[in-house]
């Protein structure tokens, strides 16, 4: 058994966990966020067997979009003056971590 753990851009969240729960995964949803831009994000937690994988990874990968976000940047430009100048990141799709489980228990 494996656990999937993805991290999605609030705006793909919905249209992946309801096509992950439309396809039979259960998932738990998180709300989360980003270290570098202090945005919201969405951490979904899969438990699915081996086989399953490639499947729940296709429809990850299949529903989740990167996108281009300003944000803004302080530089110094000399004398003591900074410029804030917008600086673009590329945020995404999905970043996934596969673990292996050890135990699963429903009780
Ligand atoms: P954030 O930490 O808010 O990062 C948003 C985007 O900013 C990243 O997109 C990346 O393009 C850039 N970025 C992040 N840290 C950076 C840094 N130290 N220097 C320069 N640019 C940086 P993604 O890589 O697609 O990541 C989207 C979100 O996924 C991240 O939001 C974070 O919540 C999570 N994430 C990505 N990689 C991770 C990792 N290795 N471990 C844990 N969480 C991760």
């Amino acid at each position: 058994m494996k656990l999937a753990l993805a991290i999605l851009n609030s705006d793909d969240a919905h249209s992946v966990i309801s096509h992950l729960t439309r396809a039979e995964f259960f998932v738990t949803k998180l709300s989360t966020t980003g270290g570098f831009l202090s945005a919201g994000n969405v951490t979904i937690l899969i438990g699915l067997p081996d086989e399953k994988l490639e499947e729940a990874l296709e429809l990850i990968s299949k529903y989740s979009h990167s996108r281009r976000q300003v944000i803004p940047s302080t530089s110094e430009i000399g004398m003591g003056f900074y410029s804030a100048l917008p600086v673009q990141v590329t945020v995404g799709g999905a970043t996934v971590f596969v673990l292996d489980v050890e135990q699963f228990q429903k009780y």
